[in-house]
């Protein structure tokens, strides 16, 4: 499996979203929408008029992350705005975990899921077969441009590893503070998916284009 790149909107320049979407549709892989509700974190993100006028916009899949304490209340309306997959958090699946993922397949998306930093992958065990995506935060979620957590990537060798003793295929995807001192360390533990935002490619040099090419020249470099 070749390794895709997901950069993460919340970190686009928003006076310019028109002109970084031309950019990242050529660079880009997946489009990283992260949706928050002051409840699951204490932040707000982005909405799903954004999600879609940028869904309509892009070439992309866009993936939306959802922050939120009740996903239920999300999935049509995203589905609806375009969306391909739809990643909700572990944290919150417990009380309707196979409700939730019945709704996403429903919606026609791809189901994922999230963990936080603290939350053990044990939690995603019953329902590991369903999904299509894991997404391993590598910083406590809400706020972008936060400290990454190194013990996340032995999460990543875990998961990578369970992903192989059960024959399963879904993507394994780090979202958190990606960076130069951390991306060899993830490839090697079996990271496919880099959400890429203020660390790797927003807030590096302002050349959102140059930015792009040296994170992929990085990625091609490091072996598994
Ligand atoms: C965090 C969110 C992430 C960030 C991303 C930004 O709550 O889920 O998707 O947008 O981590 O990357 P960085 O380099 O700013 O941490
Ligand atoms: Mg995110």
């Amino acid at each position: 499996m070749g390794y895709k790149i997901a950069p993460s909107l919340i970190c686009m320049d928003l006076l310019h979203v028109g002109s970084q979407l031309e950019i990242i549709d050529r660079y880009g892989d997946y489009l990283h929408i992260d949706l928050m509700d002051t409840q699951f974190v204490p932040a707000m993100g982005l909405f799903p008029g954004f999600v879609k006028a940028v869904a309509v916009a892009s070439r992309l899949p866009a993936d939306c992350h959802l922050m939120v304490k009740r996903p239920m209340d999300y999935i049509e309306e995203l589905a609806g705005a375009g969306v391909k997959t739809i990643v909700p958090h572990a944290e919150v699946m417990a009380t309707g975990a196979f409700r939730i993922l019945d709704a996403i397949e429903r919606s026609g998306c791809r189901p994922g899921v999230a963990v936080n930093p603290a939350t053990p992958l044990e939690l995603i065990l019953p329902y590991i077969r369903r999904i299509r995506r894991l997404t391993i935060m590598t910083i406590e979620p809400g706020f972008p441009g936060a400290p990454f957590i190194w013990e996340c990537v032995d999460k990543i060798r875990q998961a990578d590893r369970i992903r192989r003793e059960l024959g399963l295929d879904f993507e394994i995807e780090m979202d958190g503070s990606l960076g130069d001192e951390n991306m060899e360390a993830l490839v090697k533990a079996g990271c496919d998916v880099f959400v890429a935002g203020t660390a790797a490619l927003f807030g590096r040099t302002g050349d959102l284009e140059a930015d792009f090419r040296y994170l992929r020249q990085r990625l091609d470099s490091i072996n598994r």
